[in-house]
């Protein structure tokens, strides 16, 4: 059986280093937050499927080809001839600040419905990964993550859901309806701080501290908060009360978009390694700062031979 089944859209993407302008220069990717998390367990060894739907066209034989050749397992992925893959364009506006626009609905990856998994379902993993961006496609593929999330717990698969919200794709409240009910199957939460109050149900009323969503959490049977806290690192909680902060790496910052699930990456990859608590942080840190100090979501991701990479000085060159 596979260690880790993810799936969701996964996108063809132009990167832009300025604003959209006529004859400006992009670089193509793909992207998408359930492929990227494949991607860096398959960089570290682990046996990673990605499911998802994509075109019958060219970005979707792109998607397929990168995957595969990434060494993630397509098998349960399929091809819809009757609706695009989907796209995204990232601008970088300014220097700090990137904008990002999709062309998702009606896609392919939206189509996605309960019976498309059934088969990768049964053919079992240790871990089964969601995100909040799954559940924001359309009510297909809304059941779809349910359904998953219900089976892996009945056989009792780790459950991880990463929150992952877009503004752009849903609100916060419209995401706490649909995510609240999941966490009756959730094992381990991942969110970033700022969208703590998504899943505690606290956005409409008054906002609750870290502390008290986290215990809310725990209280709902979630077993582990794992709290993503940018470049100040990361924290994480337990229903036994154990509890561990790890600082952020320092390197230096090329474009932070997919650290987050670069972070979850590494976070799955020390579950599965067995390791204790502290340590899947610093493993999750280390992915979080190979992501953020390399262009692209998950082109930098380091094989298992390069974790230790980040500790070199700043500006060594290894010859
Ligand atoms: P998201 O991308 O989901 O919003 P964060 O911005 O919190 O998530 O980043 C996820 C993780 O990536 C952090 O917990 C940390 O491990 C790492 N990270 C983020 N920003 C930096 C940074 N400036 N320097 C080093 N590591 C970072
Ligand atoms: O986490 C990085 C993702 O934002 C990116 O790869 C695209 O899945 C994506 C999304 O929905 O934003």
């Amino acid at each position: 059986a596979a260690d880790v089944l993810t799936f969701g859209e996964t996108m063809l993407a132009a990167q832009l280093p300025g604003p959209l302008a006529v004859g400006a220069e992009a670089r193509t990717t793909i992207a998408g937050a359930e492929s990227n998390v494949a991607i860096g367990l398959a960089r570290l060894g682990h046996r990673a499927v990605w499911a998802g739907l994509v075109g019958d066209d060219e970005p979707g034989r792109l998607i397929l080809r990168t995957l595969r050749g990434e060494g993630v397992d397509t098998s349960h992925a399929g091809v819809r001839p009757e609706a695009p893959t989907g796209g995204m364009l990232r601008e970088r506006r300014v220097a700090d600040l990137v904008r990002v626009h999709y062309w998702r609905r009606h896609s392919a990856a939206s189509l996605l419905a309960p019976p498309d998994l059934a088969p990768a379902l049964r053919a079992g993993a240790r871990v089964l990964h969601l995100t909040g961006i799954t559940c924001a496609l359309g009510t297909g593929p809304l059941e779809a993550v349910r359904d998953a999330a219900a089976h892996a717990h009945a056989h009792g698969w780790t459950v991880v859901l990463d929150v992952n919200h877009r503004h752009r794709l849903w609100t916060g409240e419209e995401a706490g309806r649909a995510l609240l009910p999941l966490l009756e199957h959730v094992t381990v939460l991942i969110a970033s701080d700022d969208e703590l109050p998504v899943v505690t149900g606290a956005f409409a009323e008054r906002p609750r501290g870290e502390e008290a969503a986290v215990d809310a959490l725990l209280a709902a049977g979630v077993r582990e908060v794992v709290v993503k806290r940018g470049g100040e690192g990361a924290a994480f909680r337990d229903g036994d009360g154990s509890r561990h902060t790890v600082p952020a790496l320092r390197v230096p910052v090329r474009d932070t978009v997919g650290a987050g699930d670069a972070f979850c990456a590494g976070y799955l990859s020390g579950l599965l390694d067995g390791l204790p608590p502290e340590r899947r942080l610093d493993r999750a840190n280390t992915l979080g700062a190979f992501a953020v100090a390399s262009d692209g979501d998950w082109e930098g991701l380091p094989r298992r031979d390069e974790l230790g990479l980040l500790t070199a000085a700043p500006g060594t060159t290894i010859r």
